[in-house]
């Protein structure tokens, strides 16, 4: 394998060359002059803002944002084709803090007046992790439990995920804030008193590709499932996912589990999407004709119906979004989409609760599970929204 030399020459008189060169077979003769060498040992502020000048996702910030990359005003930041970050996207990086004096702050904006701050309003070297957004102004959280010591330095994972309209700020894949119905307008990072690199910045869209988006947002929701054409490049393999209650038992009996579904690409061979009971029991979205319309079906002891013919179909050709609710009360299971009943099963085989889907992308999100040996009183309250 062939190294690669990266070579950065200043020259005198003003003259600036830059040469990059590649390959162990190239024969040069080069006379270096000016050689310099910056080294992180030698100060971290001097090698971060040289780092800057190689690498587009990095960003240095330095005391009053004057001196460093950007200005006071921060850098905005645009998906790859140059729109503004206004809704349904994620950004996240790594920040190095080196050096922070009076009233430290470091700002994630999504909308004029809306951010997440990284803020130390007491001058301590502590920073907490707070916001401000109109009259929800000033929760430094400087007394809270989410704090992050800086006096001798401070690295964190960051990420700030804007998503329908709710915005999150997690710190090392901890959620540290969020603000429901933000302003949003633009993604912006921006910092005063304060030295801080911020670097490995890396910004996925939806508007890119909701399949690339979808896998991203289930590292942060965990009510959340990715399901990607054959069910082995998402979350899930080929056999599902199983769901369990919150000590690990399987769902047989009496829960109630729903959610939203979208369906953003469909293949031409045989697309399924499944509710699993148990062995050969199943509830099936399914298009078995292959023409991009799902109809609501089942396999149940080798009868199958996928209703392809039917009255409820989904046109998921252009993808689909729907509400959709399991509901296994007393023996007997229940399908709701959108909140209409679509497939009951009077005794079905009740061994767990899977769901998989094949030959198609589906991400589930918000998903709710009532268990009514945790918490009857919550059971029946969300039973009679479907059983009345
Ligand atoms: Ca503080
Ligand atoms: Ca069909």
């Amino acid at each position: 394998m062939d190294a690669l030399f990266l070579l950065y020459l200043s020259c005198d008189g003003g003259l600036n060359a830059t040469a990059l060169c590649y390959g162990t077979a190239l024969q040069m003769d080069v006379a270096f002059s000016d050689v310099s060498i910056v080294a992180k040992s030698d100060g971290a502020d001097i090698y971060y803002a040289e780092l800057t000048k190689y690498l587009d996702n990095t960003l240095f910030i330095q005391k009053y944002g004057q001196d460093g990359d950007i200005t006071a005003s921060g850098k905005t930041f645009t998906d790859a084709s140059g729109n503004a970050l206004t809704n349904n996207y994620i950004v996240k990086g790594i920040l190095n803090v080196t050096a922070n004096s009076n009233n430290a702050h470091l700002q994630f904006r999504v909308g004029s007046g809306c951010r997440f701050l990284l803020w130390d309003s007491n001058s301590d070297g502590v920073f907490g992790a707070g916001y401000m957004y109109g009259s929800n102004s000033a929760s430094d959280k400087t007394a809270g439990v989410k704090l992050y010591d800086a006096k001798d330095g401070l690295t964190l994972e960051w990420a700030v995920v804007v998503h329908e309209s709710v915005a999150y700020w997690y710190i090392n894949g901890e959620l540290v804030q969020a603000i429901n119905s933000p302003k949003l307008e633009s993604f912006n990072i921006g910092a005063l008193q304060m030295n801080v690199l911020v670097s490995n910045i890396e910004i996925c869209a939806k508007s890119e590709g909701t399949d690339v988006y979808y896998n991203e947002l289930t590292r942060y929701f965990d009510n959340t499932l990715n399901i990607q054409m054959y069910g082995q490049n998402g979350d899930i393999s080929a056999s599902g996912k199983t769901f369990t209650d919150a000590s690990g038992n399987a769902l047989k009996n009496n829960y109630v589990i729903r959610g939203t579904m979208d369906i953003t690409a469909v293949s031409m061979s045989n697309a399924h999407f499944q509710f699993r009971f148990g062995s050969g029991c199943r509830f099936l979205l399914w298009d078995s004709n292959s023409d991009g319309v799902f109809g609501v079906g089942y396999s149940y002891n080798g009868n199958v119906n996928d209703t392809t013919a039917g009255a409820k179909l989904i046109d998921a050709k252009n993808g689909a979004t729907l509400e959709w609710a399991i509901v296994v009360n007393e023996g007997v299971a229940y399908w709701y989409i959108n909140g209409e009943l679509v497939q009951k099963f009077d005794s079905p085989k009740l061994e767990l609760f899977n769901v998989g889907a094949l030959q198609m992308n589906v991400f589930l999100s918000d998903i709710e599970l009532y268990v009514k040996a945790e918490n009857a009183d919550a059971y029946n309250a969300v039973l009679s929204e479907y059983l009345g």
